[in-house]
């Protein structure tokens, strides 16, 4: 199986370079109209995850806000988390012969079909947020996202460098429960892969129980109900988006603890919410997941359809956050 994996040479960090076009000398017609409507516009079709998260919530309005701003006509869908419904989507968007599509795939794998119908059709499909496991790497034309694998080691990174103060119950192993994604989702799987391989520097950190939240803020709360219920040591969460995070402070607040001092919480995204939990001293670091692709996806749709190269991955630029940073960041923050 072909995993489209990050292809250094090819990735481009999103903030450092502008997305250099090694045009095939399509520069001559690249005023051409380069979509079937004679009048010139593009039309996208998009088909959305859903709308499971803070994180999802910015991730559209940037799509949709640029695509109105760069008069690309959106056909916009929402599979409220069902790969079924996205798979519908991307068929219904052949049929209306869309200029190209665009999707965040809910799970990894059994998309291969629906794009190899996009490609008879010769609609170029871009993938934004997440992966795709396919064997064909020529289903899309290129991944624009974040590195996943990387977010879960720099999770793994600060308890590693923070060990010493995330033992807050002193009994000298730092149990660790992990709320984990969507099951399937690229952004678990690889969020959970990143975390294990920094943690597995230090046998004192032992993550002792693991189970999927769906990334939602009430998933979250539920599955910490549970592990507080049947464990009276845990001493740090580690939350595959902040979603899950909150959820998991209301369960932990519940349970009449401090959430950030008698329990860790280690989140991903620093989205408002999150962030301003991580100010109040109930998350101890959040590292951040970029939702704002709607500039570089239209910016990739328009050389594509102009027949310009693209680079086959384009990797967001992101940073990590801890309770001071939140609160310097915090005005500044767009979503
Ligand atoms: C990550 C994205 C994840 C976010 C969650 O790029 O796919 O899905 O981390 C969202 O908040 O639900
Ligand atoms: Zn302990």
């Amino acid at each position: 199986m072909v995993k489209k994996t990050l292809v250094a040479a090819a990735a481009i960090t999103l903030s450092t370079f502008a997305l250099s076009s090694c045009g095939n000398g399509s520069e001559a017609d690249s005023g051409s109209d380069s979509s079937g409507n004679d009048d010139g516009t593009i039309t996208m079709g998009f088909a959305q995850v859903g709308a499971e998260s803070g994180w999802r919530t910015a991730n559209t309005k940037s799509i949709q806000e640029t695509a109105e701003a760069e008069g690309i006509e959106l056909k916009f869908n929402d599979a409220q988390g069902k790969q079924e419904n996205q798979i519908q989507a991307i068929r219904s968007y052949i049929q209306q012969k869309v200029d190209v599509i665009a999707f965040s795939p809910v799970v990894e794998t059994g998309f291969d079909a629906v794009l190899q119908e996009a490609k008879a059709a010769g609609i170029p499909v871009i993938l934004t947020d997440r992966a795709v496991d396919v064997e064909d790497p020529s289903l899309y034309e290129t991944f624009l996202g974040s590195d996943f694998v990387l977010e879960g080691e720099r999770a793994g990174d600060w308890l590693v460098e923070n060990a010493k103060d995330s033992d807050v119950n002193g009994d000298g192993t730092i149990n660790v429960v992990q709320l984990e994604g969507t099951t399937g989702a690229a952004p678990a799987i690889d969020r959970a892969e990143g975390f294990a391989s920094k943690i597995s520097a230090d046998d004192s950190i032992e993550v002792t129980a693991s189970q999927t939240g769906e990334f939602t803020r009430d998933g979250g709360k539920q599955v910490m109900e549970s592990f507080l219920q049947s464990d009276d040591s845990i001493d740090v969460v580690f939350a595959h988006n902040d979603d899950m995070g909150l959820g998991a402070i209301e369960a932990i607040e519940a349970a009449g603890l401090e959430p950030g001092k008698d329990i860790k919480i280690i989140t991903i995204d620093a989205v408002k919410d999150g962030m301003t939990a991580l100010a109040d001293g109930k998350i101890n670091f959040i590292v951040e997941c970029n939702p704002l692709l709607g500039p570089q996806l239209m910016d990739l749709a328009k050389k594509v359809l102009d027949g310009e190269e693209v680079p086959e991955r384009v990797v967001t630029d992101e940073g990590t956050f801890t309770q001071e940073q939140a609160i310097e960041a915090l005005p500044q923050r767009q979503y």
